[in-house]
């Protein structure tokens, strides 16, 4: 079986390398810091998605997987490295680095797939005249495509199979290439283009999803001024065959969403308006929340607010570019006392608690994540730890009649009637 050196072990590289390893595949995993390293060559995760610590054992068991700190020569290169955000821009440095530590393994007829997400002809313009420093020309000595990855969190084993591919060659030739890799192991079906086409088509799915939830977020205030309920309203409109609107919240996380949209509006700023505008609507929504936290606590002397999950959304454990950071450092900024409750995060810049030791004293408790966890919170019990009896739910999935018979003041987000 070929060998496959994949660089980034992150959220797409580790599930990518555990499936590759399983389908067969002579598997080297890179990484450039060394504790991931030793943790995955021990048969170990450092992160949290469903069914990957077991893949991940059997990957190492098969003894076709191996992690190194340096890539080394392969038939194919996968790069799945981070494109974090620097002042609304792509910071592309990850990329830079993972290409040119190919570039003294590059052979004739090798093939590199650029998966990470990246704006619009970096493949072509940053990746390909790195990889030629090889000696080799793209297209004609070795292949190379962007294959976006288009695999949700909390669900990645399964999408990561099942989904449609977008396969975007250098040149038709080099798209066939990468196609025969991804038919070893997807069942969904890929869809050949060009690799800039490939990567605007990935950004747009992103953006898409952001301008509707910056819809949802803006109706959410609309309906709050005119006393309805938003998520009624988004409910009954949803009946409509054609319209699909997603839902309000405390704002948009993750290390996709919320930065995809800026790697169009870099490229074209005067006609990207309402995907900039959309980012904005998003980002303000946190501040939002604290605003519908002070006024819930006017007149409570020395508040103290229990935060109920950071994770950038249910049953996660990634905060990256999570809602929560903004609102907890806003409200610890405005003085209030903080007690956050978050089952599935191990490290957040502020300390985190139990339930009970977070809503002791408490005079609001904040839903921020709606982990499965928080569904079955007992109103009863939490009701004697508390000094004010209040809940604020930002993602409208609780049903309140517990918390109101337990003595509860109960508002939602977006729910002009519970305010
Ligand atoms: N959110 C809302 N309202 C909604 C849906 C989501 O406020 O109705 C918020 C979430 O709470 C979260 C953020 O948006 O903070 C993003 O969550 P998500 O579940 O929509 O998406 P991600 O970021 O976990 O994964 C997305 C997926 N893209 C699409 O669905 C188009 C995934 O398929 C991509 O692979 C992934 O981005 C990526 O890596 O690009």
């Amino acid at each position: 079986m070929k060998k496959i050196c994949v660089l980034g072990l992150g959220y797409i590289g580790l599930p990518t390398v555990a499936v590759l390893a399983t389908h067969g595949f002579t598997v080297l995993g890179v990484d450039t810091n060394e504790a991931v390293v030793d943790v995955l060559n021990g048969g170990e995760v450092h992160i949290e998605e469903p069914g990957l610590r077991t893949l991940m054992q059997a990957a190492v068991e098969s003894g076709n997987l191996l992690a190194n700190a340096k890539p080394e020569e392969a038939e194919i290169f996968v790069i799945a490295v981070p494109t974090p955000r620097r002042d609304n821009e792509a910071d592309l440095s990850f990329v830079e680095s993972a290409s040119e530590s190919i570039v003294p393994y590059l052979k004739q007829g090798n093939l590199v797939i650029l998966e990470s997400t990246v704006p619009p002809r970096t493949t072509t313009d940053l990746v390909r005249p790195i990889l030629e420093r090889s000696g080799l020309k793209a297209g004609a000595d070795f292949h190379l495509a962007h294959c976006p990855e288009r695999v949700l969190p909390g669900n990645i084993l399964r999408e990561i199979v099942e989904n449609d591919r977008i396969i975007g060659g250098l040149t038709p030739e080099c798209a066939r290439k990468a196609q025969e890799l991804y038919t070893k192991f997807v069942t969904g079906r890929s869809w050949l283009t060009d690799a800039t086409s490939a990567e605007m088509a990935k950004l747009v799915e992103n953006t898409f999803r952001d301008v509707n939830i910056a819809f949802a977020n803006e109706l959410s205030r609309v309906c709050h001024r005119l006393g309805l309920d938003v998520w009624e309203v988004i409910e009954l409109a949803n009946r409509h065959p054609r319209v699909n609107v997603l839902k309000p919240g405390p704002g948009v996380g993750g290390h996709c969403i919320a930065v995809d949209p800026w790697f169009i509006a870099e490229k074209a700023p005067e006609e990207a308006k309402l995907i900039r505008q959309s980012r904005e609507v998003n980002d303000a929504q946190p501040q939002y929340v604290v605003e519908l936290v002070r006024e819930m606590l006017r007149g409570v002397a020395r508040p103290k607010v229990t935060v109920l999950g950071v994770a950038y959304k249910a049953n996660v454990d990634d905060t990256r570019e999570s809602p929560a950071l903004k609102i907890v450092q806003r409200l610890s900024e405005a003085g209030y006392e903080l007690g956050i409750v978050d089952p599935h995060v191990r490290a957040f810049p502020w300390t985190l608690c139990t339930m009970e030791e977070g809503a002791s004293g408490s005079d609001l408790l904040v839903l921020l994540t709606d982990h499965e966890e928080f569904k079955c919170l007992s109103p009863e019990t939490l009701a004697p730890l508390m000094r004010t009896r209040q809940v604020l739910d930002t993602r409208g999935g609780g049903d309140f009649a517990g918390w109101r018979e337990a003595g509860f003041v109960c508002r939602r987000l977006g729910d002009g009637r519970s305010m």
